[in-house]
């Protein structure tokens, strides 16, 4: 199953003439207002967001899971489930692997594939939540910070084995996510297990290749539900200070209690250059995986709002890798995939149109009001028309969701990979 520059030039037929339309009316109320709207185009088709391989299937939850049939089945398909998404949004030129879930057969293959596709290699994942067949060690008990040093040798050389897979293939880092904790108090010593998950982690980032960085994820709870080694960015940040410049926090949006405001959080690790990788979902009560924007749409632009001010004044902070780390229960895969590219891209380009600088002047004047109209000013603007004109000077759809349902895009893959698939992954 493959879309087409004809596919797309045929849908986009349709919709240019509406489009053109908006993006007139946009483009000159953005000029008359000041802004650059060409700059703002060209970060908007530079922002690409990886797109981890667990998610091209449906998820499902402890209770049982539901297929959309003719999801991938190998990484091979994953690929192809990408590039569909990317040909048609411009926006997701990335893979993010997990290790053991995806490792090539051939790898002079998969890169060619991903090359031919425009899609990079960004972050690699270890797994060390779950058991593996033919490992010795369990990690019922913890990885890194298990009080047995067998098993943390195990899942240290599992996370150099997973270097080892992401340098072949060009990646640049590593995400370290840990179910690692406890599910009953008395049961783990906080000290002992905070200080094994440490000891583990300088080991594993003393091994680092030179031009890599370790992202470490945090997580407050789930699957233990009384404490977590890497609890919050405190910890993290601790652990990559403890680690060294090439370590730095990730910030995934479900893994805050309720109402933390992950905009400061945001704001404060990239001052102190810390902030290394973001995972984007929403969520109404814990770690939902939900589509990106669509419980707190007000909430992500807050947060991109202090990512695009941070991405201007904080030189300190390392460019991001950028992932959608959601779950499908109840929708279409791919088409769950376009909504959050888009949500992120709506948010991004409403950050782009906040006035720094009149923000700045009512923050010296305290004009609290003002402050207030400035932000949810650029928060209203419907900045569709924007993200449409940037996929279409890239050859992307004007309306991606759109194509993807007249083009039958599922029914096509279903004809391929037939019903009785299931995907690799969580
Ligand atoms: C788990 O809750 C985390 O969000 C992880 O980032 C990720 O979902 C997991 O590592 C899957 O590989
Ligand atoms: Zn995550
Ligand atoms: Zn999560």
């Amino acid at each position: 199953m493959k879309v087409t520059k004809q596919h797309i030039e045929d849908e986009n037929k349709k919709n240019i003439s509406s489009q053109e339309n908006g993006f007139k009316f946009l483009s000159d109320t953005l000029a008359l207002k000041g802004h650059n709207v060409n700059a703002i185009l060209s970060k908007l088709s530079e922002f690409q967001v990886a797109i981890p391989s667990w998610a091209l299937g449906a998820g499902g939850t402890r209770f049982g899971r539901f297929s959309f049939y003719g999801e991938p089945s190998n990484l091979e398909q994953k690929l192809e489930d990408i590039g569909i998404l990317h040909t048609l949004t411009q926006t997701a030129g990335a893979v993010s692997l997990h290790i053991p879930w995806d490792i090539p057969s051939d790898y002079r293959a998969i890169k060619q594939q991903a090359d031919a596709l425009k899609i990079k290699f960004d972050s690699v994942n270890s797994n060390t939540f779950q058991d593996q067949k033919n490992e010795k060690e369990s990690y019922k008990y913890g990885s890194l910070s298990n009080i047995s040093q067998a098993v943390r040798d195990q899942a240290i050389q599992h996370n150099l084995d997973v270097i080892n897979i992401g340098n072949k293939l060009g990646s640049k880092s590593l995400t370290v996510w840990l179910a690692d904790g406890s599910c009953f108090p008395g049961q783990n010593n906080f000290q002992t297990a905070f200080q094994n998950t440490q000891n583990s982690l300088k080991d594993i980032y003393k091994r680092l290749p030179e031009d890599w960085k370790m992202l470490i994820e945090y997580k407050p709870y789930e699957p233990n539900f009384y404490s977590t080694v890497i609890q919050d960015w405190g910890t993290s940040f601790m652990l990559a200070n403890e680690c060294g410049e090439k370590a730095f926090s990730l910030v995934d949006l479900g893994h805050h209690l309720p109402n933390s405001n992950i905009e400061q959080i945001v704001s404060i690790l990239m001052l102190k250059g810390k902030l290394g990788g973001f995972h984007f979902n929403d969520s109404k009560y814990g770690d939902d995986d939900l589509t990106v924007g669509s419980i707190k749409p007000y909430a992500l632009f807050l947060i991109f709002n202090e990512l695009v001010y941070g991405i201007e004044n904080n030189p300190q902070n390392p460019d991001l890798a950028w992932m959608i780390d959601a779950s499908h229960n109840v929708k279409d895969p791919l088409e769950d995939l376009i909504q959050s590219l888009e949500a992120i891209q709506e948010a991004y380009a409403k950050a782009l149109l906040v006035d720094q600088k009149a923000l700045k002047t009512a923050q010296l004047e305290n004009d609290v009001v003002k402050c207030q109209e400035i932000l949810q000013g650029a928060f209203r603007t419907d900045v569709r028309p924007l993200l449409a004109a940037a996929r279409l000077k890239t050859g992307g759809a004007i309306n991606p969701l759109e194509s993807y349902r007249n083009l039958k895009i599922r029914a096509g893959l279903i004809t391929e990979r037939g019903k009785n698939t299931v995907a690799t992954g969580l």
